[in-house]
């Protein structure tokens, strides 16, 4: 894993709100990824998350909508698979997360795989970090291809910058892939950059950076294993997201969350 950061990588994600890391596994450590993800998601089932007492709808719906075919999506996976445990747990994936964002302490919001089917509808433009149970300007999520991510196949896009301005306003992931411009009319002719990467290739964003990908025109499968980060320290803002009703039940706006059973602190570690 190619985790020394160089400066100019650091810059260039502060200013753009991205970064693409090619050859970011070895392919010997692809081939591992692959089979912890396939592995993980295959023993999931139609459970997106580990636990459904969590909010509603997490359960694939199966019902041929737009939305259930933008991809396959299998949250913590960390939870219930002890590969994916210790892959997500690597402190290393932390330090940059952290070094990226500029914070002291990571932990891990959630993981997520993301499995663009053959023919698979576009992922809308939107941002992460206002889905969330806390706010922060220094989320950030690591985005790591196990299939080329293409052009053709639905590769990632982003906005360069636009994690600066966003309040967070955001929109669903729905139909109308530009529906974010009309919460953001400011951006609505800021140009956009695609990003294409060879299996093994990573990118990390900002949780308020504007994204999304592009339809699945072929027959192929675009897989992705990601994972979003909370800077330590966040406070909860009230939302529910992925936690477990009744630890959701414990917060009060503005505490701390800081469960290491559901938000693991991954770095620093002891
Ligand atoms: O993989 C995709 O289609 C979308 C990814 C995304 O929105 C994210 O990782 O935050
Ligand atoms: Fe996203």
């Amino acid at each position: 894993m190619r985790t020394n950061l160089t400066q100019s990588e650091i810059t260039s994600y502060r200013e753009n709100g991205f970064v693409v890391i090619e050859d970011f596994l070895t392919a010997d450590e692809l081939a591992r990824w692959r089979e912890a993800v396939d592995e993980a998601v295959a023993q999931r089932g139609r459970r997106k998350l580990v636990r459904q007492e969590s909010k509603d709808g997490w359960e694939d719906r199966d019902d041929n909508s737009f939305v259930e075919n933008i991809f396959v999506q299998r949250i913590n996976l960390w939870m219930d698979n002890d590969k994916m445990r210790q892959l997500m747990f690597n402190p290393e994936l932390g330090k940059m997360a952290a070094d990226l964002a500029g914070v002291d302490g990571i932990r891990i919001w959630h993981d997520q795989a993301l499995f663009k089917p053959p023919w698979g509808n576009p992922t809308a433009w939107h941002l992460d970090n206002p889905y969330w149970s806390f706010y922060s300007r220094n989320a950030i999520s690591i985005w790591v291809a196990l299939d080329d991510s293409t052009l053709e196949n639905g590769c990632l896009y982003f906005m360069p910058g636009t994690h600066k301005s966003a309040t967070y306003d955001n929109v669903p992931i729905g139909e109308n892939i530009g529906d974010l411009f009309t919460v953001y009319e400011d951006w609505a002719d800021k140009p956009t950059v695609a990003a294409p990467m060879k299996a093994g290739s990573c990118s990390f964003h900002n949780g308020l950076i504007a994204h999304g990908a592009g339809a699945n025109m072929t027959p192929g499968w675009r897989r992705a294993m990601t994972c979003a980060y909370m800077p330590d320290g966040s406070t909860f803002n009230g939302t529910q997201n992925v936690l477990p009703n009744a630890y959701f039940k414990e917060l009060t706006k503005g505490d701390v969350i800081d469960n290491d059973k559901y938000v693991p602190l991954i770095y620093p570690h002891d």
